[in-house]
C-alpha cells in the first residue's frame, strides 16, 4: 500500500525481527559475552519505542539494525543464513529472518560456544556439548540419586537433589523423618519405626489386616492359609474347650502347633498348668497329656519350644473341677522321651500299678486307681484315692522299668490334696532304680 512510508516500513519490518530475534535469540545472547550485551541492549532499546510509541530516531534504528546480523553471525549460519539476514531491507522478510535464526539459534545452542564466533573465527565443529558440575556446591545439577549422594546431597522425591535433609520430611518425602513428631507433621503415619505414607493397615502391628503375602512379608509377618501372622509358629489347645467343667481332679489335655515360617522345628512341647510345667510326646503336629486340676479353677496353657530355643505359648483356658473335697492325687512325670517309669503306691503290701491298677481297699472311696501305664515318655502317671482306708504302712514310690537305651531321666513326683500340691520332689533315676517318695504309718 503507498501510504506505507519507508520508515513505517521499517519499523513493522523492525517489529517482527526484533521479536523473532529476541525471543529465540534470548539465550544465545546471554551465552556470548559482554559485546552482544550491547547488540542486545541496542534492540531492547528500539523494542521498548515500538511498543510504548515513542519516537525512533534514524540513530536508533540502525543501531539496533545493525545487531541483528551480528546475531546471525555469531550464529556461524550457513551462507543462506546471512543471504536471509541482508534482506531485511525488503518487505515481509520474517520468514527468512525466522528460519536463519532458528538455525544460528539451533547451533549455537547445540554447541554450547564460547566466546562467540564470527565469520572469520567460525563455531569449531568438535567442542562436545558439556555435563554441568554435580556437586557439593552444585547440587541442582545432580541428576540421579547416586550423584547425588555422592555430592553429599538428599535426593528428593521429585527427583532434584537438595543440600537441608530437613527438607527430605515432608508431604512429598517422607523418607527424611525420623521421630513421630516430624512424620505426623508432615502428614505421614509413624509405625515400624519409619514414617509411612499410609495409615496403619498393614503393618507388623496388625498382620491380620494384610491382604497378601507380600504385604505381610513387608510388614515381618507370616503369610499361611491366605492369612498373615505375626508369629513363626501358633500353638493352642484344642480340647477341652476353655471354660470346660470336669468332674474329676485331672483331664487329658491336647495341644496342636501349626507353623508359619520356614525352617522351623519344634524340640518339645507340653502344657503350662497353674503355673507347672509338665512335657508331652509330640505326635505329628500335636500332643496330650494328663493335667492333675485343683478343685475350683484351674489355668492351663499350651507350650511349643523350638530347636532354636524360642517358646510360644497359647492362650490359656480355664477348666473347672467339681471333684469332691478330700481327694487325693499322686503324680510323676519325666523327661527323657520314650521311656518307662512307673508309679507305685502300697498300703500293707497290696500294690496299685501297672499290673493292678484298681485294687480294692476297703470301699471304692478308700479304693486307689492309677490312671494310665505310661511307657514311652514323659507321663504324667496319677494315682488318685478319696480317701485313705485306715491302719497301716503305706508307701508311694517309683520304679525305672526300661530306658529303652536311652539313659537315665529326671522324675518329678508330687501328692496333691484337692489338686493341690502338698509335697514335691525330685531325682534322677537310671534304668531299674527305685526311689521311694513317702512312706508312712497310720
Ligand atoms: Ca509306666
Amino acid at each position: 500500500m503507498s501510504f506505507f512510508k519507508p520508515l513505517k516500513n521499517q519499523r513493522g519490518a523492525l517489529v517482527l525481527i526484533v521479536l523473532v530475534i529476541f525471543a529465540v535469540g534470548a539465550p544465545v545472547l546471554y551465552t556470548t559475552g559482554r559485546y552482544m550485551e550491547h547488540r542486545r541492549e541496542d534492540i531492547v532499546n528500539v523494542e521498548n519505542k515500538i511498543i510504548s510509541g515513542e519516537e525512533i530516531s534514524e540513530e536508533e534504528f540502525e543501531r539496533a539494525h545493525s545487531a541483528i546480523p551480528d546475531v546471525a553471525n555469531l550464529a556461524q549460519a550457513s551462507g543462506a543464513v546471512l543471504n536471509s539476514v541482508s534482506n531485511i531491507g525488503v518487505p515481509d522478510p520474517g520468514t527468512a529472518i525466522s528460519v536463519a535464526a532458528d538455525v544460528a539459534i539451533g547451533e549455537m545452542v547445540s554447541r554450547n560456544t564460547s566466546p562467540p564466533p564470527t565469520t572469520s573465527n567460525p563455531i569449531p565443529a568438535d567442542i562436545p556439548a558439556q555435563t554441568p558440575v554435580c556437586d557439593g556446591t552444585h547440587l541442582s545439577n545432580c541428576t540421579s540419586r547416586t550423584t547425588c549422594d555422592s555430592a553429599g546431597g538428599y535426593w528428593h522425591s521429585n527427583n532434584t537433589c537438595r543440600p537441608d535433609p530437613e527438607q527430605r520430611c515432608n508431604e512429598d518425602d517422607l523418607s527424611g523423618c525420623v521421630t513421630q513428631a516430624s512424620c505426623s507433621g508432615a502428614g505421614g503415619h509413624w509405625y515400624d519405626d519409619q514414617c509411612n505414607q499410609s495409615p496403619e493397615a498393614c503393618y507388623s502391628g496388625s498382620p491380620e489386616l494384610c491382604a497378601n503375602e507380600n504385604d505381610c512379608t513387608n510388614a515381618n509377618a507370616y503369610w499361611y492359609n491366605s492369612q498373615c501372622n505375626s508369629d513363626a509358629l501358633a500353638v493352642s489347645i484344642t480340647s477341652p474347650a476353655g471354660g470346660s467343667q470336669v468332674a474329676e481332679n485331672q483331664v487329658t489335655v491336647t495341644g496342636s502347633y501349626q507353623l508359619y515360617a520356614q525352617g522351623i522345628t519344634v524340640s518339645s512341647a507340653g502344657f503350662v498348668v497353674n503355673g507347672v510345667f509338665q512335657p508331652a510326646t509330640i505326635s505329628g503336629q500335636t500332643f496330650s497329656s494328663i493335667a492333675v486340676l485343683a478343685t475350683g479353677q484351674n489355668q492351663i496353657s499350651a507350650r511349643v519350644t523350638t530347636s532354636a530355643g524360642d517358646t510360644y505359648n497359647s492362650a490359656p483356658i480355664t477348666i473347672t473341677s467339681n471333684a469332691v473335697q478330700n481327694r487325693y492325687h499322686v503324680r510323676i512325670t519325666w523327661d527323657k522321651d520314650d521311656t518307662d517309669v512307673d508309679l507305685h503306691f502300697t498300703w500293707n503290701g497290696s500294690d496299685c500299678y501297672y499290673g493292678n491298677k484298681t485294687p480294692t481297699w476297703g470301699s471304692a472311696e478308700t479304693s486307689p486307681r492309677l490312671d494310665v501305664d505310661d511307657t514311652n515318655g514323659f507321663g504324667p502317671e496319677n494315682i488318685t484315692i478319696e480317701s485313705l482306708p485306715g491302719p497301716g504302712t503305706y508307701k508311694i514310690w517309683v520304679r525305672y522299668y526300661s530306658d529303652h537305651g536311652k539313659g537315665g531321666t529326671n522324675v518329678n513326683a508330687a501328692v496333691y490334696e484337692n489338686g493341690v500340691s502338698i509335697f514335691s520332689s525330685s531325682n534322677y533315676m537310671e534304668h531299674h532304680n527305685e526311689w521311694t517318695l513317702w512312706e508312712f504309718i497310720l
